[in-house]
């Protein structure tokens, strides 16, 4: 009798412990390289978008705490920490993914999207699913959704720039990506590395004449503060990415892994129309500060291409492969149509 007790004993002790380490509250940290102005945080509004879906749609299963503005260290420590697991996630640009999956290149191609539209489809669409699910499978994390940084437009204190000529000459702050540093090498300039939260500080100290961003996040940074110059040039589109550890992701019931994946689509979505409205409201506040803003015509658009595609495109191909290069060009084109 005292036998059967003791085993009844330890087997509601076994159920109790499961159902509260079920139960227990899954804390994540999300850390995001944007910086959280009054207006403008394109990143961290994506971020609080996630974290509102997954506390509400969990009942508190889950809990989000965002870390903004490099916090918790630049875009490449960021996803190391979430690749070892000391972050739970992320929410960074592509920009310095390459050096661990060089088929993140395909991000950094000139020109490869025509629009956002173009850019949203092939995202969403089978190639962009394929080339995140691959980088998760290479780097043991869950790379979830694409969201949106935006175009990327250079500025500088120096000159107006309506041609790649006009770059020559110039130090041009890049992220860590060896295609940006072809391209700008390309165009008679020095391409400099400096990591995100240092930038404001080396364009201010004159470390760098100028680089390239988007609109609303060169705002809501105030890098134009310290630049005179910006030209729509729009040379690549940069998505950000969020990015889970894979080994947490898996630790989830389906249920949770559920809510996370369609916390990330919100993210996404967020990040999107908050971003492509952001960017007017960007502009305005720009030239209202004395910026002197160039649009190029269709002829000085080709004319970048060019420039930007032949400095770029060789060392891409070297990298992802000529067949997988076309046939990205190749959807991208597609896409826009
Ligand atoms: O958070 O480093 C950059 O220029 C990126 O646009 C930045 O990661 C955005």
């Amino acid at each position: 009798m005292k036998k059967i007790t003791s085993i009844f004993i330890m087997i509601t002790i076994l159920v109790l412990a499961l159902s509260v380490s079920a139960n227990a509250a899954v804390e994540i940290k999300l850390s995001h390289s944007g910086p959280t102005p009054a207006v403008g945080a394109t990143n961290d509004e994506g971020c609080k978008a996630f974290k509102k879906y997954v506390e509400d749609k969990s009942n508190g299963e889950i809990k989000v705490k965002i870390f903004p503005n490099n916090q918790l260290g630049n875009e490449r420590e960021q996803f190391e920490g979430v690749q070892m697991g000391t972050i739970q996630m992320c929410s960074i640009s592509t920009g310095t993914l390459s050096t661990v999956d060089k088929q993140m290149l395909v991000m950094d191609i000139p020109y490869l999207f025509a629009n956002k539209k173009a850019a949203y489809s092939f995202l969403d669409g089978p190639m962009g699913v394929q080339i995140r699910d691959e980088f998760g499978a290479k780097t043991g994390t869950v790379m979830l959704a694409y969201g949106e940084n935006g175009f990327r437009h250079f500025t500088n204190r120096v000159r107006p720039i309506k041609s790649p000529k006009d770059i020559a000459g110039l130090k041009i702050r890049v992220q860590e990506n060896p295609a940006h540093i072809a391209m700008i090498k390309s165009m008679g300039a020095t391409p400099t590395p400096i990591p995100f939260g240092e930038l404001y500080t080396a364009l201010s100290q004159g470390v760098v004449d100028g680089q390239e961003n988007p609109v609303s996040l060169t705002e809501s940074s105030r890098l134009h503060e310290v630049q005179k110059y910006l030209t729509l040039d729009g040379h690549f589109y940069s998505p950000f990415v969020l990015i889970v550890n894979g080994g947490i992701f898996k630790k989830l019931t389906p249920a949770q892994q559920q809510i996370v994946r369609d916390g990330a689509k919100a993210w996404s979505e967020r990040q999107r129309v908050f971003n492509t409205a952001d960017e007017k409201r960007s502009l305005e506040v720009m030239a209202k500060d004395g910026v002197q803003i160039t649009e190029l015509s269709p002829a000085e658009l080709a004319e970048f291409q060019n420039v930007t595609q032949a400095g770029s495109l060789p060392l891409i191909e070297k990298e992802i492969g000529k067949d997988f290069l076309k046939k990205v060009m190749n959807a991208a084109s597609e896409a826009g149509k």
